[in-house]
């Protein structure tokens, strides 16, 4: 009895059509399905719906294949290209860029659209997707008012972001806390509500702009903070010292968390978020248009660094890449940095590349094999730090190799075991030599190379 009274509360057995089926929509309709709710996800994808009747999923995602697969057959989650009637409609479409860097907002033009002739009064309308500030307000609502019924009073609209990570999402989605921008008070109640039969995090009500910004403020956060690290790379590769250990001592420090360099910053979303508030505020939001310019230059940088790694090669110059991937450990490619790197180095000409990825199909290397592949290579170079390249055979791959040189940018390897094995190990962020003048004087300590811990990664 007490538990039928708490699930009628929680809103437990109502009907919830999720649009957009892609890395968060699919995982959020599955969650819902699997916590006692009825779920029509949509999508315009045939291959998805396809997929998605047979109880499969297309996103390779820890945990995700069996509750898919459990909420389909159960009845709980079932496909459709368009929307049905529901009791709320859950808007988990992409926000692309433009080429003039403004958010592309018609995909969710066209979700509203498609929901606009199977409103009814008392329904929740929850935007999800990434969105530049005011979009629920200004393009959501006046769009759902051309139904005749009026957002705020008929309808209960809100902004309730996703902020899980890529790899962990099932499980972030339960423990992330949540901010949820409603249009009004009750708004933001009634979604929290629906939203508390899987979230344990903490749930905060605001109003949707507030929550909009959130979204992307965080994303800028680590944008702004990747690029400061960035800068500290080339800043100490000019001072001849390490960066990764002047990160890793600066982070001891209680009040200090720097993040790390790379050879940029990819994915669809921190590429990306931190425009959407440039966009709305160009002639302020200077800082923040500044760390994209120097996250989005740094395949550049690394490109600079293999050309002089290699200048004295003669004839076609072989670089093995290891991972494509936006970041470690999962199979999409969305802006990856490394993508621009290769077409980077393939436009430069006189360079032939090779890669190795098994998670991601990029030009055959799903299946490569890391020591065939350096077979004749003049350089080696780490720019994904996968789970599988942590421990690699440096004899082996030394033995291969046409010219002993790695170039590591992610501080994976350690700098000692690669040079003991007869191969030259280079750290993006670690120069060797100061490349200005610095004063003398005194016994120099070597600067380390090859530093990391745990907590770096
Ligand atoms: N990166 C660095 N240095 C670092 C950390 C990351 O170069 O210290 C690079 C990665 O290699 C990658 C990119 O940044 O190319 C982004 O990776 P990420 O792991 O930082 O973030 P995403 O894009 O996978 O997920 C982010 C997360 N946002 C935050 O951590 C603030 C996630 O919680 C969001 O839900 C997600 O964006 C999203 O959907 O917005």
């Amino acid at each position: 009895m007490l538990t039928n009274l708490a699930d009628r509360l929680k809103g437990v057995g109502m009907k919830l059509c999720v649009i957009g089926l892609g890395y968060i929509g699919l995982p959020t309709a599955a969650m819902f399905a699997s916590n006692g709710h009825y779920v029509t996800g949509v999508d315009v994808s045939a291959r998805i719906i396809e997929a998605l009747s047979r109880g499969e999923t297309y996103i390779c995602e820890p945990g995700l294949g069996d509750v898919v697969h459990w909420t389909v057959s159960e009845g709980r989650l079932i496909a459709k290209e368009v929307p049905q009637p529901a009791d709320a409609y859950i808007i988990c479409v992409p926000t692309p860029i433009n080429p003039d860097r403004s958010a592309d907002l018609s995909y969710i033009d066209r979700a509203v659209r498609s929901i606009l002739p199977i409103l009814r009064k008392g329904n929740m309308v929850i935007l999800e997707s990434t969105s530049p500030p005011g979009t629920t307000r200004n393009l959501v609502c006046s769009m759902l008012s051309e139904s005749g019924l009026i957002p705020g009073r008929d309808l209960y609209v809100a902004y309730c972001p996703e902020r899980v990570l890529p790899g962990r999402i099932l499980k972030e989605l339960v423990s992330n806390s949540r901010v949820i921008g409603g249009i009004t008070k009750e708004s933001a109640i009634r979604v929290r509500d629906l939203y508390s039969c899987f979230v344990r995090g903490e749930m905060y009500i605001t109003d949707s702009t507030t929550a909009e910004m959130c979204k992307l403020v965080e994303n800028t956060y680590r944008d702004v903070n990747i690029a400061l690290a960035a800068e500290l790379a080339m800043i100490c590769e000019n001072l001849g010292i390490n960066a990764w250990e002047v990160i890793r001592y600066a982070n001891k420090h209680p009040r200090v968390n720097l993040h790390q360099p790379g050879p940029g910053v990819g994915g669809h979303c921190i590429a990306v978020d931190p425009w959407f508030i440039v966009q709305r505020q160009s002639g302020t939001a200077r800082m923040i248009e500044l760390a994209r310019r120097i996250n989005d230059s740094m395949p550049r940088y690394v490109l600079d660094r293999v050309k002089t790694l290699l200048k004295d090669i003669n004839g076609v110059r072989r670089v093995c890449v290891l991972g494509v991937t936006y970041k470690p450990n999962v199979d999409d490619l969305r802006e990856s940095p490394v993508v621009r790197l290769i077409s980077m180095l393939k436009a430069e000409g006189g360079y032939s590349v090779i890669t190795v990825d098994r998670h991601a199909d990029y030009e055959g290397s799903k299946g490569r094999e890391l020591y065939e592949a350096v077979r004749g290579c003049h350089l080696l170079l780490l720019a994904v730090n996968h789970r599988e390249f942590e421990h690699v055979d440096f004899r082996r791959i030394k033995e291969r190799m046409a010219y002993p040189c790695v170039l590591d940018t992610r501080n994976f390897w350690r700098a000692e075991e690669v040079e003991t094995a007869g191969l030259s190990y280079h750290l993006l962020g670690w120069g060797k030599e100061p490349n200005e003048e610095g004063p003398d004087g005194g016994v120099p300590i070597p600067a380390g190379g090859g530093v990391r811990s745990s907590e770096e990664r």
